[in-house]
């Protein structure tokens, strides 16, 4: 389904005198709400195919209904997300959780939806019905070098996908790893991994980023091979200048300080990108901004800061992506939540006065500094991400809108109550 733009001029014009007066508030108190709008309008996030379903965790699934059944009704659903937020204007795939058999016309419907392909995205975690060898012990540093030639071969399949479809990005995340002391050889099991991104990294199109995306644990539960932002960017600096660290924001060990990893992958021109979520105990793939909205905006803090040292544009020069999964909410909705999130960690990022932080961190007046970043952190920028939506054509209070077109009563009705999304 899509919505009716009539649907949404109708919604705004019901909550614009109440919206304009918020804004005019905000822009009364502060001097940099029209630079923060411009910025939020281009600032795009990226939906993972996989996260249009419901989840579930090994213990049960509970399907939500009017899951989208193919890859274009998912490519639908990123659709009907960007028409309420127009900051969702990219899908990432996931391969063969979605396979774009017919490219073109695959490419055809997202374009007409207003839709690019972000990073695609192998799969050496899983085994998959008709595969010859097996992922059990390791796909790319696996001691058996015709699996690695497999997963290999998969590798380069997705990248002659990603081409087809004008994504500029593979992420590879790899399970592999250990479950227990003695069962794997560290330096041999990198240098077997090392030669397998080789070959990959050697088949990248030119303008092509690889992003390597490294995770503490899970699903191997000793050693992962690439468990941390130290093994990710040694492997991404012996591959070359295409190669990147991908961050994922579940992926590190408890209390981690991210905002200082990002920080110095930036000053050293090897962070790529992104997968937003949020977790209070792992790789919980909560809702971005659910449980730690403040370390969200201190990341931000340091994308912002470290961007523009080195004259990045913010919307382009990394991938922002969610990945995320859902089991008790609807994924539509958690999404534009996501969505929201990040935007607003983003807006707040630009309000940080950045002339005072440095001069408060020349002074080392540390309790000045914390004012700053606080003020910033404090200041509620909603009316500013609304403007930008009403700006950009979509609707001021996305999910509000979607509740009232009861979207997901219209999705069950066309694609039936047990549907079942591929993916997590
Ligand atoms: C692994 O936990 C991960 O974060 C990787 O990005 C995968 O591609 C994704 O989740 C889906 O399983
Ligand atoms: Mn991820």
């Amino acid at each position: 389904m899509e919505i009716d733009p009539i649907q949404i001029d109708a919604h705004n014009a019901s909550l614009l005198k109440q919206h304009t007066r918020k804004l005019q508030q905000l822009t009364r108190e502060n001097s940099r709400t029209q630079y923060v709008i411009r910025k939020l309008v281009e600032f795009q996030i990226a939906i993972p195919s996989w996260a249009l379903g419901t989840g579930g965790t090994r213990f049960g699934r509970f399907a939500g209904g009017g899951e989208p059944r193919t890859l274009e009704e998912k490519i639908l659903d990123v659709g009907l997300l960007h028409q309420l937020n127009k900051s969702s204007g990219a899908i990432s795939l996931h391969i063969p959780w979605d396979i774009p058999t017919h490219t073109k016309k695959i490419k055809a419907l997202a374009a007409d939806l207003g839709l690019k392909f972000d990073a695609v995205n192998s799969n050496t975690f899983q085994d998959q019905p008709h595969q010859k060898l097996s992922y059990k012990f390791g796909s790319l540093q696996h001691v058996n070098a015709k699996v690695r030639q497999q997963a290999i071969d998969h590798n380069l399949e997705v990248i002659k996908y990603g081409k087809a479809l004008g994504s500029n990005a593979i992420t590879v995340w790899l399970s592999d790893g250990s479950c227990f002391p003695g069962q794997l050889n560290f330096r041999k099991a990198f240098e077997r991994t090392l030669e397998s991104l080789q070959a990959i990294y050697a088949a990248l199109p030119s303008q092509w980023k690889m992003f390597i995306e490294y995770k503490a644990f899970e699903p191997n539960f000793y050693s992962m091979t690439v468990g941390d932002w130290g093994q990710s960017y040694l492997y991404a600096s012996k591959l070359g200048p295409k190669a990147y660290t991908l961050v994922d924001l579940g992926h590190h060990l408890p209390h981690a300080n991210i905002e200082q990893i990002v920080a110095l992958l930036l000053m050293e021109g090897k962070l790529g990108g992104f997968h937003f979520n949020d977790s209070k105990y792992g790789d919980d793939d909560l809702t971005v901004g659910s449980i730690n909205p403040y370390q969200l905006f201190l990341i931000f803090n340091e994308l912002v800061e470290g961007m523009d040292a080195r004259h990045m544009n913010h919307a382009t020069n990394l991938g922002w992506m969610i990945d995320a999964s859902h089991n008790v909410k609807d994924p539509l909705e958690d999404l534009l939540q996501s969505v929201e999130a990040i935007k607003i960690a983003y807006a707040q990022s630009l309000l940080v006065d950045r002339r005072e932080l440095n001069r408060a961190q020349q002074a080392n007046d540390v309790a000045r500094a914390q004012e700053i970043l606080q003020q910033a952190f404090r200041t509620d920028v909603r009316p500013l991400l609304a403007e930008a939506r009403l700006q950009a054509g979509a609707a001021l209070q996305p999910l509000q809108l979607f509740r009232q077109l009861q979207v997901r009563r219209q999705l069950i009705a066309e694609r039936g109550k047990n549907t079942q999304a591929t993916g997590l």
